[in-house]
């Protein structure tokens, strides 16, 4: 793995000794890499291959156990001493009370970050990824998935409509609850028009013009591919427990 995962210090800054993001570029991947532009945090990027396999070798999955980007390791984690973590949610939390931003301490406003960014882990993330795969990975073209998890997504992108008529960011002030749902919005946005959706499209326009997030979505660049092969369909899917 250590071959394969060509390690670049990607921005330097402010922090102690940098942070490893073992990374790929997808909507999972590009989260992290805001919130990582976003604190100014120093951080080398490791890049893991999903598409080789890189995210089965034994070094990652000691890190990341469900062999899943994105996944970081803090050399300067709590008590000084080492720490990694999994989870996109969990990375930004942990980003967020490292730095103190983004993250607000006050309960009531944790509460409101909390919900917006479970949401998006165990909605948005979930059911965009399956209109994805069913749109445009399936070899088999299934018209029930493709409405049913197409129409979850709209449903969705209607609720944070409906929510961002209230508020400018989804828990109030711009936190990593926007960060985590930024990249799912531009993956639906490649099939759902987000016309109907006004409030949303005036957030995304919003968010999309910062700086950092769009450091965040040219990092990586070097690293896409065209085209899914046929080799990297037969890593990627149908996958079972080991
Ligand atoms: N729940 C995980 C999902 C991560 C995830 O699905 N990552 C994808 C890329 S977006 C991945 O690593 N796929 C590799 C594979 O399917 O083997 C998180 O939020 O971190």
């Amino acid at each position: 793995m250590a071959a394969k995962m060509r390690k670049r210090t990607a921005r330097k800054a402010k922090g102690l000794r940098p942070i490893q993001f073992f990374y790929w570029p997808t909507p999972n991947g590009h989260k992290i890499g805001i919130m990582l532009e976003e604190t100014g945090l120093r951080y080398e990027l490791v890049p893991v291959d999903i598409n080789k396999g890189d995210q089965f070798a034994p070094a990652f999955l000691k890190i990341s156990p469900n062999n899943r980007i994105p996944a970081i390791l803090d050399p300067d984690g709590p008590g000084g001493r080492p720490v990694s973590v999994f989870e996109s949610g969990a990375i930004l939390q942990y980003l967020g009370r490292k730095t103190g931003r983004f993250y607000p301490e006050d309960e009531r406003a944790r509460i409101a970050v909390e919900e917006w960014l479970f949401w998006q882990v165990g909605g948005l993330g979930p059911m965009a990824g399956q209109a994805n795969h069913f749109l445009s990975y399936s070899v088999e073209d299934l018209p029930y998935p493709k409405k049913r998890y197409t129409d979850e997504v709209h449903r969705l992108l209607g609720v944070m409509n409906t929510r961002l008529g209230k508020v400018t960011h989804l828990a109030g002030a711009y936190s990593i609850a926007d960060m985590a749902c930024y990249s799912w919005v531009r993956s639906a946005n490649r099939y759902q028009k987000l016309d109907e959706f006004p409030n949303l499209a005036a957030w995304f326009e919003r968010l999309g013009k910062r700086p950092a997030v769009q450091r965040a979505l040219a990092l990586g660049k070097d690293l896409r591919k065209p085209a899914m092969t046929e080799a990297d369909r037969q890593i990627l899917f149908g996958q079972r427990a080991r």
